[in-house]
């Protein structure tokens, strides 16, 4: 398993789209879990990304390559991933706040969330408050999940809770935030009815706050 594991984070590691879905079918057919694929592929090479990123020893084209590789192995991981149940349990208005473009925690967000059953509305990234607020108005949803990866942009998550008390909706819906910068302390100091570390605790958090 170490070995195709490996290679999965060598080719997301060099940007290599063309090679990932391969070798995800390679691990898969030598049963490695898809969550194991995940963790230990996808998300732990991520944080290497991460680590070279600041270091300054790679830049934002080869960022974008890994991000992108990660992605098309993502799509093809996707239905091992989400839970097979598929009941209807309600409907979600999701997006990364004003200022950041970090999509693929939310993509997956939005991958758990489907799997779950619920009907799910991605308004992409860097969406602006008054976006959220239209949608909480127009679409109704029971959750809105807000996603910030980049510690600036956090505090747009106060900015939409704001908007929705201005606009007199906070209380038509359960708002969820999440992504790595982000902490229970933060979520409560904000006032966001939860948090969640990661895409399937979102899920269990939306589901027990809707009282499932
Ligand atoms: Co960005 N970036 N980035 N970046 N980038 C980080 C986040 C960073 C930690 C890298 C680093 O320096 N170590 C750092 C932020 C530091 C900080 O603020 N504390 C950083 C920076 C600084 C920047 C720029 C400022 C770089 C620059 O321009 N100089 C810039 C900012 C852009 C902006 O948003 N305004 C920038 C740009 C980019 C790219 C565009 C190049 C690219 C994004 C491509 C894309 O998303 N399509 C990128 C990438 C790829 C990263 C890293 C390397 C990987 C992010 C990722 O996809 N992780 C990242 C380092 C890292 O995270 N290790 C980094 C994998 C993903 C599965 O995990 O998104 O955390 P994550 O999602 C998790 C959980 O957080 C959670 O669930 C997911 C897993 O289950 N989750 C939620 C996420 N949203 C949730 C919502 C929920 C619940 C859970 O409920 C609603």
């Amino acid at each position: 398993m170490v070995d195709i594991i490996n290679k999965i984070k060598d080719a997301v590691m060099s940007g290599q789209a063309d090679q990932i879905q391969a070798l995800v079918k390679e691990a898969l057919a030598a049963d490695v879990k898809a969550s194991d694929i995940l963790k230990e592929g996808f998300i732990a090479v991520m944080d290497e990304v991460g680590e070279k990123m600041s270091k300054d020893e790679i830049f934002i084209p080869e960022v974008l390559a890994a991000a992108k590789t990660m992605q098309t192995g993502l799509d093809l991981l996707k239905p091992y991933l989400v839970e097979s149940e598929s009941e209807y349990t309600g409907k979600v208005v999701i997006g990364s706040v004003k200022g950041d473009v970090h999509d693929i925690g939310k993509n997956m967000v939005c991958m758990m969330f489907e799997g779950a059953g619920f009907e799910v509305i991605d308004l992409g990234v860097n969406v602006p408050d008054e976006e959220f607020v239209e949608n909480v108005k127009n679409q109704q949803p029971q959750i809105l999940a807000l996603s910030s990866l980049y510690t600036p942009t956090m505090l747009a998550m106060k900015d939409v809770i704001d908007a929705l008390t201005d606009a007199g909706l906070r209380d038509k819906v359960k708002i969820i935030v999440g992504g790595a910068p982000v902490t229970q302390l933060f979520a409560d100091d904000i006032g966001a009815d939860g948090y969640a570390p990661d895409a399937s605790k979102a899920v269990l958090k939306a589901k027990e706050l809707l009282g499932n």
